[in-house]
């Protein structure tokens, strides 16, 4: 991959200046719109972005509505068929997608590496769901003289509204669970990564999927967000990102005039991790740094609050700083970058509003200096801030900040059950070697993903069902077992089979 996408981001740079818009009815609008300038270096624009005008919407919203009985009826096992060429293409271009996530979100080589494998793994993991739960209706048992069946079915157009920092596994991951479980879909991507989404959505027509099927529809929350969730040609609505946005839609979707439809939030959190005194100290160490500052720690999953024992916590300090020490912060492109920037000026300011409040308030141990990439573009320093009490922080700060609490293993119930109190409820850590640590730990904060031992990021599709709980979302989880469900309408027929001549199954 090192060497496709060597060349793939020269061509990118070289190559004219992307133009993307919306797509409607596998048709590309594009012309004029936003310039779209690049994180890690924002004097360079990468191309520009056209937001979804009213027309667009409009158009997009009917064609979906028109095609998805077409689409549902085609069932489970077709739809897995279109699904697994949606993965297929994606791995096909996985080079020139890296390259672009890489100049667009300023993902570093290896996240960008794992973003395309999760796309992947997401539509080959609902394909598998769409053939074993959506092929065929289900007779269930019952009294002799009749049969009943259960099917499941799309609900109609499911608006998929996804973030920026996972700008191709969670757009593909929402559009293809839609999709697998027959509905079409209208999709809405963060307006820091349209470019991405737009690539993607090129792939999918490219490898077959009706254009009907899909429509993208770029541009902010405030206009296509807003207009997409108050139609009510939308039956169902999947997003991930802010607590607060998912609370907005909330709003929006209980103000409709219409059907009653189902939102399915994946939203912040606010993690910690609990180590104990028999912990191993270089796991610990390389757990939390992965954790905390990985992806710039613009993660839902990341590390924010690590709580170290009294005992342990100056030696854990030291090897911690040790560690940021050796972090290479710069040019994401660049294949011995840990950390890259972060996303925009916006959540750059929130960073530094926050560290200034830690000032004041708690105490700053140690903070990288961003150098060349915080000059040339968004570079935020890695920094670790110790708190005197868990009182002083009490909403996700998303970025590369990790704060440290003292306090005694022995109370570990108490402190997590405040922080279980918080509200949040997505990821847990714990490091320790005691099974009655972990249980301890595990029944004071009960949360949708808990990692003993290691780290606290990077979900495997079908392996570690993800989400949270709480200000954390709604569920179900992305990747696992029960997620297609949420997007289906199930439906039962009934025949008594005493006037047509008995059982047909007997
Ligand atoms: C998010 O950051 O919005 O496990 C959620 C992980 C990822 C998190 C995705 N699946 O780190």
């Amino acid at each position: 991959v090192r060497k496709k996408f060597a060349a793939a981001l020269k061509s990118l740079d070289d190559g004219p200046a992307f133009a993307a818009g919306a797509i409607v009815s596998g048709k590309p609008e594009t012309g004029g719109g936003e310039l779209v300038r690049m994180p890690a270096e924002t004097g360079r624009a990468l191309g520009a972005l056209k937001e979804a005008d009213a027309d667009e919407i409009d158009r997009a919203l009917d064609a979906a509505t028109k095609f998805q009985p077409e689409w549902d009826q085609l069932g489970g096992s077709k739809r897995a068929e279109h699904l697994r060429a949606m993965g297929d293409v994606l791995e096909a271009n996985a080079a020139q997608l890296i390259a672009l996530m890489s100049r667009e979100a300023g993902k570093t080589l290896p996240d960008g590496i794992a973003e395309v494998r999760e796309a992947v793994d997401f539509c080959r993991y609902y394909a598998q769901q769409a053939e074993q739960d959506f092929a065929a209706p289900v007779r269930l048992p019952g009294p002799t003289g009749e049969t009943n069946h259960l099917s499941l079915h799309g609900r109609g157009v499911f608006c998929c509204i996804s973030p920026w920092n996972f700008p191709l596994a969670i757009f593909t991951g929402q559009i293809a669970a839609a999709l697998a479980a027959g509905n079409t879909v209208v999709a809405k991507p963060a307006e820091q990564t349209g470019l991405t989404a737009f690539e993607a959505v090129r792939l999918f027509h490219k490898a077959g999927l009706p254009g009907d099927a899909l429509h993208l529809l770029p541009g902010r929350g405030e206009t296509v967000g807003a207009a997409l969730t108050g139609d009510l040609r939308v039956s169902g609505v999947c997003f991930t990102g802010g607590t607060s946005t998912a609370r907005m839609i909330n709003r929006t979707l209980a103000g409709r005039d219409g059907p009653i439809i189902p939102l399915i939030a994946e939203t912040g959190g606010l993690n910690g991790l609990f180590v104990d005194t028999t912990a191993l100290r270089e796991q610990v160490i390389d757990d939390i740094i992965i954790s905390a500052f990985g992806s710039a720690g613009q993660r839902c999953s990341a590390l924010r609050i690590a709580f170290v024992p009294n005992a342990t916590a100056d030696h854990l300090i030291d090897g911690l700083i040790g560690a940021m020490n050796e972090l290479a912060l710069g040019d994401p492109a660049l294949p011995q970058t840990d950390t890259g920037p972060v996303i925009d000026a916006d959540a750059r300011k929130a960073l530094e509003a926050h560290m200034e409040r830690m000032t004041r308030e708690a105490k700053v141990l140690h903070q990288l200096d961003a150098g060349k990439l915080g000059e040339e573009g968004y570079g935020f320093g890695p920094a670790l801030v110790e708190l005197s009490s868990l009182d002083q922080i009490s909403e996700e700060t998303f970025g590369p900040v990790l704060h440290i609490l003292r306090y005694d293993p022995d109370n570990v119930a108490v402190l997590a059950s405040a922080l279980k109190a918080k509200g949040y409820g997505l990821t847990l850590g714990i490091h320790s070697r005691l099974e009655s640590f972990h249980n301890a730990v595990k029944t004071a904060c009960p949360v949708g993903n808990t990692y003993v031992n290691r780290s606290m990021i990077g979900a495997v599709v079908g392996v570690q069902p993800f989400g949270g709980e709480g200000l954390s979302g709604t569920g179900p989880k992305a990747g696992g077992p029960h997620y297609l469900h949420r997007f289906a309408t199930e439906r039962v027929v009934s025949v008594n089979i005493t006037a047509q001549g008995g059982d047909p199954e007997l």
